[in-house]
């Protein structure tokens, strides 16, 4: 396992289909879990032994509202952890964004934007790290990023073809 995905709640996984289809158009072996920082922390930190153990890279950690599932998750390893705050709360995921960004000094977590897009810009971001030490992945994400120029290119073409 490359790369551990925790949500805090079943309810966020619609947050997280783009990066499990990112994580598998780059082949990249990942473990998804349902934990809560609060409502299950003994699970919450078996499984980061678990993964840790099984050789997990980086972590991304995906939750709402006083969001600490990633600064939890960040306190009980080194690896890197990417959080993602989730929006929908009564704040709009302004608590998550903060809670997920704040993190006092010494415990690092790289906080991604609100919501489906920071998902699948966190899994990137895995994939980067990953990319580091794997050449096969770097050529992977440059013919990402040629196909996204492409399709940019694609979509202006189709609106001055309107003009
Ligand atoms: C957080 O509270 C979860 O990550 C979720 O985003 C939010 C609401 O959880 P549920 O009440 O839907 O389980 O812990």
């Amino acid at each position: 396992m490359k790369v551990g995905i925790f949500i805090g709640s079943d309810s966020d996984f619609p947050i997280v289909e783009g990066a499990i289809h990112l994580m598998k158009k780059f082949d990249v072996k990942f473990g998804l879990e349902v934990t809560s920082a609060h409502r299950s922390p003994e699970r919450t930190r078996t499984l980061i032994k678990k993964y840790e153990e099984s050789g997990v890279s980086v972590f991304i950690a995906i939750a709402g509202k006083a969001a600490h599932l990633a600064g939890v998750v960040a306190s009980h390893t080194t690896r890197p952890v990417i959080g993602v705050p989730v929006g929908g709360s009564e704040l709009g995921g302004l608590d998550a964004l903060l809670s997920t960004s704040q993190m006092p000094k010494g415990i690092p977590v790289a906080c991604m934007g609100i919501g489906k897009s920071g998902a699948s810009n966190a899994a990137l971001l895995a994939i980067q790290i990953l990319a580091l030490s794997d050449l096969s992945l770097e050529e992977k994400l440059k013919a990402n990023r040629s196909q996204m120029a492409a399709n940019v290119e694609a979509a202006s073409q189709k609106i001055q073809d309107k003009l």
